[in-house]
């Protein structure tokens, strides 16, 4: 006999297990996973993740970019199916949790629901999404930006990592590159657990973040070219030192970002030096820039602040520095009636839980240009993210999933 869906919890102790299964995929010594997109471990939690759900009797299917989608069926099944899910590639010094919660807690929705024996009307579908994080090739959440119609597919399996793999040969290598056009799969709505990766849920001792905004994000690739010369013989006032213009430009991202405050941040995340030297004065640097901020036009002033600086520092210093936006992702507002059926969950719960903007990117904001989106976020520890130091509750993880489960239930309805 079904269990009555209203009192239905999901299985925490499972879930936690889950996540820390999957944990050794890339486990690093210090606690922490790297496990980069379409890289070998990457492959090895795929691999687990699809025989999770075929064993949990889902469909599994995977598009031309590598994101793997579960099907579990409805009653009728002319309805779109509600997706949940995130991703499970990492940072290299990633977590246990980034994008891992979000898809394991998807996972464990539908065993809950197996469990219970509750058949849903609409069917329901669990999705790891390829490449959310963006470190191994740009830009991040590539495949489901490719999914919301931001990319052809063929632009981003030309893409390219430091070493020149291009992300279709980095699908051959694993055995990912599925058959399914991107977009195959339709999703009649999107939901997507993620921890906040940020302080405030902690600092408010709230469970529940309801996000409704998120920040929008610019990349940029940006190279100096100066001169290269002998570091002992070329005299100060003569040199063209890349070196020296970068430090300025880092210093710029930093002033200008906090000029445009509180609400605007901005990392020059990378530097790489051609053919280093000590005693070589670098003649040539590529770097990279995220700028990010709630509100599309103060992006668009930091935008224009940061090219000016730039351009100032390459006339002083006599090198040239070249700036590239390679991804524009604009400000995410998240659908209203999702986003209330998170909070009447969260609320119907009992959690604790507040609105909240993620600070992050995720692929639900790209799901949220072509669907009805929401996200859950629930608290880590100090905030902290992108570190192997990253840490969660299992009470926080099973809240978070528990909204999740709720919040599929109603838009899913239930049928048995
Ligand atoms: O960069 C981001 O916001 C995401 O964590 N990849
Ligand atoms: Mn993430
Ligand atoms: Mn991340």
């Amino acid at each position: 006999m079904a269990k009555t869906a209203s009192n239905l919890q999901i299985d925490s102790v499972r879930l936690w297990d889950t996540i820390h299964e999957t944990a050794k995929f890339g486990a690093t010594p210090k606690g922490g996973v790297r496990r980069l997109t379409l890289g070998p471990e990457d492959k090895q939690v795929r691999d687990w993740f699809r025989k999770a759900c075929e064993a949990a009797g889902l469909e599994v299917r995977v598009d031309a970019l590598g994101t793997m989608f579960g099907l579990r069926k409805g009653r009728d099944m002319s309805k779109l199916p509600v997706g949940l899910g995130s991703h499970l590639d990492t940072q290299p010094t990633g977590g246990k949790y980034d994008g891992v919660l979000g898809t394991l807690a998807a996972l464990e929705v539908v065993r809950t629901l197996n469990d219970a024996g509750i058949e849903t009307d609409a069917p329901i579908c669990i999705v790891n999404w390829t490449n959310e994080e963006g470190s191994r090739f740009a830009p991040a959440t590539m495949a489901s930006a490719a999914y919301a119609g931001e990319y052809t597919t063929e632009n981003i399996l030309a893409r390219t990592d430091l070493a020149g793999v291009s992300v279709g040969q980095a699908l051959d290598d694993i055995g990912y590159r599925g058959n399914d056009a991107v977009g195959a799969q339709k999703l009649g709505a999107f939901v997507e657990l993620h921890i906040e990766q940020g302080p405030l849920l902690e600092a408010e001792s709230k469970v529940i973040g309801v996000v409704d905004r998120g920040q929008g994000i610019t990349w940029y690739d940006g190279k100096i070219v100066g001169f290269e010369s002998h570091a002992g013989t070329t005299p100060m006032p003569l040199r063209r030192d890349a070196m020296g213009a970068l430090a300025e430009v880092a210093l710029s991202v930093e002033r200008i970002a906090k000029a445009h405050g509180p609400n605007a941040v901005g990392t020059l995340g990378e530097a790489v030096i051609a053919n280093p030297s000590r005693n070589v004065i670098p003649g040539e640097i590529a770097f990279t820039m995220d700028v990010r901020s709630p509100d599309a036009d103060t992006l668009e002033a930091i935008d224009r602040d940061l090219r000016a600086a730039c351009a100032e520092i390459a006339a002083r210093r006599r090198v040239d520095i070249s700036v590239d936006a390679i991804w524009r992702k604009p400000p995410t507002i998240f659908n209203d009636k999702l986003v209330d059926a998170v909070e009447t969950a969260a609320k119907s719960l009992g959690y604790s839980n507040r609105r909240i903007t993620s600070g992050a990117g995720h692929d639900a904001c790209n799901l949220a240009t072509v669907v009805p989106a929401a996200m859950i976020f629930v608290p880590c520890k100090d905030g902290i993210s992108h570190n192997e130091l990253e840490d969660a509750t299992q009470a926080d993880c099973g809240a978070g999933a528990n909204v999740l489960l709720h919040t599929v239930l109603s838009l899913a309805g239930i049928v048995g």
